[in-house]
């Protein structure tokens, strides 16, 4: 594809989608992840493209249980690995997560390849790779419950971006907090989760990494009230009426721009 020009109005939008498939023909990102991102997108249009006051309450919480978990882990798939490689890095970095791929359309090449391509951005250990640590969760329906016994097994917190319902349903039976990146505000991931961040993960990450530095030069009792001043049903159901006037808008004006 050509250079994309500033001038395009939808940019952004398009640059993002070339770095999705520029991580395809990395090997990074399976073909539905490219229309996994098409869902995404839909979702996000309705949000005029805009992170809401709802998500930016979210990334604080989840910033904050990032940094009060005692094990906490991000789980790394195709898409986020894709979109966002620095700011995972930088988010396991600043919190002390593990960083794990963990893939629901598993193959071994591509789990090399997502964690050489972390590597490559600055991560000094990458779990979910080494066989010799794997360990399975029986709750879980899919390749996903191929887990690293340093990691996802035994984390009490695990940040789960892009993901499908029946794991987070599942982590969540086994007590994990569950903090969750899904533009769908009705998906079972984003109502099953604690913490769900309704959001672009392009926008959210960065957002998360400078909310989880600040954070984490304050007390612990700063990070405590982030998380008990947030609740997941009430933030889900305000980003809900705030797509459905982004739809009414967009019915009645052709726009969404207000
Ligand atoms: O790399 P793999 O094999 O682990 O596969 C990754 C995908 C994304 C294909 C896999 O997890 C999957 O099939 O996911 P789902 O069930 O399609 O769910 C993806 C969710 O993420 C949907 O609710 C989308 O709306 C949402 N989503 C897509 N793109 C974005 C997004 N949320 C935030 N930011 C995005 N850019």
């Amino acid at each position: 594809m050509d250079e994309i020009s500033s001038l395009h109005p939808r940019a952004e939008s398009l640059r993002v989608r070339k770095k999705l498939v520029d991580g395809f023909k990395m090997g990074l990102v399976v073909e539905e992840g490219l229309a996994a991102h098409g869902r995404g997108e839909a979702f996000d249009y309705l949000l005029s493209e805009r992170t809401t006051r709802e998500a930016r309450r979210a990334i604080k919480a989840a910033a904050a249980a990032l940094l009060l978990a005692e094990r906490p882990v991000i789980s790394v798939n195709g898409n986020a690995a894709a979109l966002v490689p620095e700011e995972l890095v930088e988010l396991s970095r600043v919190t002390g997560a593990k960083l794990e791929v963990n893939l629901f359309h598993g193959s071994r090449g591509r789990e090399r390849a997502i964690a050489r391509w972390l590597r490559q951005h600055g991560a000094s250990e990458v779990l979910g790779v080494d066989p010799r640590f794997y360990t399975r969760i029986r709750e879980v329906h899919s390749q996903r419950r191929k887990v690293d016994r340093r990691g996802i097994a035994a984390a009490d917190v695990v940040l789960v971006p892009l993901e499908d319902g029946d794991r987070t349903e599942a982590l969540k039976r086994l007590g994990k907090r569950v903090i969750a990146i899904d533009l769908n505000p009705m998906s079972r991931t984003a109502r099953a989760a604690d913490i769900t961040i309704v959001d672009n993960i392009v926008r959210a990450m960065p957002l998360l990494v400078a909310e989880a530095r600040r954070l984490s030069k304050l007390s612990r009792r700063s990070a405590e009230k982030a998380i008990g001043d947030f609740d997941n049903d009430s933030s889900l159901r305000a980003t809900y009426r705030l797509m459905q006037d982004g739809l009414r808008r967009l019915a009645e004006t052709g726009t969404l721009r207000r």
